[in-house]
C-alpha cells in the first residue's frame, strides 16, 4: 500500500497528468486479475486521499467530487469530528456484536434517528450494514406487523442488489438481468414523473391508487414503498401532492407507507428528510450513506408499535450498528447540526438550478432539470423530443471525467447526470465543477 501519510489535499482541482494517469492505469490492469469484471468499472482513476470534496488520485491529481460516493459524503472527505470519533472507537473496541455484549453507542444512533425522522410519535430503529438491508427489513418488519404480504413499489425505483430488493427495484439492465427468480408478492404501479407524463400529484396518486385497488386489492397490501426522490431511476421529482396522496391512502387502508431515504436523506435535499418537504409523516424510514459519512451504516426507524410487533430474535445479523460505524454517524449528525448542512444543501441547489436552467437556454439536449437541494440533474433528450439521450448523457459524464469532476450518470434510459456533491463543497469548487459541465454539455451539442 503506497499511501503517503505527508501527501496533502490541495482545495482545487488540478490534473497533472492524462486521466487515468500511468499509476492508476497500472493498478487497474492489477485489478483485472482479481476483481470480478461484474462490478461496474466506473471512472477507473485510484484514489489515496480526500479532502472536502477533493480527491487526491495516485498520480498526484486533485479531482472535483460531484458524486459523493453515491451521496455518502454528504459532509465531505477526511472530516477531523469523524476521524477522531472513529480512531478513539477502533483502539476502544471495534466489534463485539450488539446482540451479544451491547454498548452506548448503537442506542445514541437510534435515539437521534427517532428525534430527526419524521413525525413525533414514539419510534424504535434497528440497525444494519446497507441499504439493501435495511430495505429487506422493513419489507420483513411490514409483512410480520400487517399480516399481509403485498408490497407496491413505483415504476422506476431502485431498492437495491439483494434478490428481494431487485425485485422492489424496477430497472433490469444492469441490475435484475438473468438473476431471478425474484421474489414473489412485489407490485410495481406507476410513479409522478413530470417531465414524462405531465400529471399532477394527485392526479399521479389516483393512477397509481387505482392500479393497486384493481390489480392488488386494498386488504392485501402490507406496505407502500417509495423513494421520495427517486435517485437511481433518474431523480426524479414527484409533483407535489403525490407522496402525501399514497400516504394518506395507506393509512386509510391498514397498509403502511415506507420512505426509502437511503439516497435523499440526511441534509441531501435541503432538509433532514425529502419527505419534510411536505410534512409527510411515514411509518417506516430506510436510511444509510450520508448517515455515517462513509462508514457502512443503514437503519430501519419507525412506529414504536410496528417495530415492536416483531418477536426477539427476529432482527439482527453479525455486524449490524457496529461501533465503529455507529460513532461515525454520531460525528456525521454533528457535522450536519453544527454546520447546518441542510441549509447549505438548500444553497447549492438554488446555484446548481440556476447555473443548469440557464445552460439549458443554450441547447437543445437539455429536456429537463430537476432536483431539490443538493440532490440535483439534467435529463438528457433527442432535440425536438422528449426521446432519451443516453448517448449524450455518457459523453457528458465522460468529458467531465476526462478534466477531472468526477459525475455520474442515472436513470433507467441512462440520459441523467445527477449532482451529488459533498454538502461542504465551496462556492468556488461549485463554480468550477458547473463550468466544466456546461463545456461538457456543449461539447456535445
Ligand atoms: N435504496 C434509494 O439509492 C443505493 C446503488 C449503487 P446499498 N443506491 C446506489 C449500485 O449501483 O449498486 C440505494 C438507494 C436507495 C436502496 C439502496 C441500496 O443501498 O447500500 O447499495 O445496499
Amino acid at each position: 500500500m503506497s499511501t503517503s501519510v505527508t501527501s496533502k489535499v490541495g482545495d482545487s482541482r488540478k490534473i497533472l497528468t492524462e486521466l487515468p494517469g500511468p499509476k492508476s492505469r497500472a493498478l487497474h490492469e492489477r485489478r483485472k486479475a482479481v476483481v470480478s469484471s461484474g462490478l461496474t468499472q466506473g471512472f477507473p482513476v485510484y484514489i489515496e486521499r480526500g479532502d472536502g470534496a477533493i480527491l487526491l488520485d495516485v498520480d498526484g491529481n486533485q479531482l472535483l467530487d460531484l458524486g459523493s460516493g453515491i451521496a455518502v459524503t454528504s459532509i465531505g472527505h477526511a472530516v477531523s469530528d469523524l476521524i477522531d470519533a472513529v480512531s478513539e472507537q477502533v483502539a476502544a473496541f471495534t466489534h463485539t456484536c450488539f446482540m451479544v455484549t451491547p454498548y452506548e453507542a448503537y442506542i445514541e444512533v437510534c435515539e437521534a434517528l427517532a428525534e430527526l425522522t419524521p413525525g413525533t410519535h414514539e419510534k424504535t430503529s434497528a440497525l444494519f450494514n446497507s441499504g439493501s438491508e435495511a430495505v429487506e427489513n422493513a419489507v420483513k418488519i411490514a409483512r410480520l406487523a400487517t399480516g399481509r404480504a403485498a408490497i407496491v413499489v413505483l415504476d422506476h425505483a431502485y431498492h437495491g442488489r439483494t434478490n428481494l430488493t431487485l425485485a422492489l427495484t424496477a430497472k433490469n439492465m444492469p441490475y435484475k438481468d438473468r438473476f431471478g427468480p425474484f421474489a414473489p408478492e412485489i407490485y410495481r404501479v406507476p410513479t409522478s414523473y413530470p417531465f414524462r407524463d405531465g400529471l399532477s400529484g394527485p392526479e399521479a396518486a389516483r393512477r397509481a391508487i387505482d392500479e393497486i385497488e384493481s390489480q392488488v386489492g386494498a386488504h392485501n397490501v402490507a406496505a407502500v414503498l417509495v423513494e421520495p426522490i427517486q435517485g437511481e431511476g433518474g431523480f426524479i421529482v414527484p409533483a407535489l401532492g403525490f407522496l402525501p396522496a399514497l400516504a394518506e391512502w395507506s393509512k386509510a387502508n391498514g397498509a403502511l407507507f415506507i420512505a426509502d431515504e437511503i439516497q435523499s436523506g440526511f441534509c441531501r435535499t435541503g432538509d433532514w428528510f425529502a419527505v419534510d418537504h411536505e410534512g409527510v409523516i411515514p411509518d417506516l424510514v430506510t436510511t444509510a450513506k450520508g448517515l455515517a459519512g462513509g462508514m457502512p451504516l443503514a437503519a430501519v426507524t419507525g412506529r414504536a408499535e410496528i417495530m415492536n410487533a416483531v418477536h426477539e430474535g427476529g432482527l439482527g445479523g453479525t455486524y449490524g450498528g457496529n461501533p465503529v460505524a455507529a460513532v461515525a454517524a454520531l460525528a456525521t449528525i454533528k457535522t450536519m447540526r453544527d454546520k447546518n448542512l441542510a441549509a447549505r444543501a438548500r444553497e447549492l441547489g438554488s446555484t446548481m438550478l440556476s447555473a443548469l436552467t440557464e445552460l439549458q437556454r443554450d441547447t437543445l439536449i437539455i429536456g429537463d432539470v430537476r432536483g431539490r437541494g443538493a440532490m440535483v440533474a439534467i435529463e438528457l433528450i433527442e432535440p425536438g423530443t422528449t426521446n432519451p439521450n443516453a448517448a449524450a448523457a455518457n459523453a457528458i459524464v465522460n468529458y467531465c471525467r476526462s478534466q477531472g469532476v468526477v459525475a455520474i450518470s442515472a436513470g433507467t434510459y441512462g440520459n441523467v447526470v445527477r449532482l451529488l456533491p459533498p454538502l461542504v463543497i465551496t462556492d468556488a469548487q461549485l463554480s468550477d465543477g458547473l463550468s466544466v459541465l456546461a463545456d461538457a454539455v456543449r461539447s456535445v451539442k
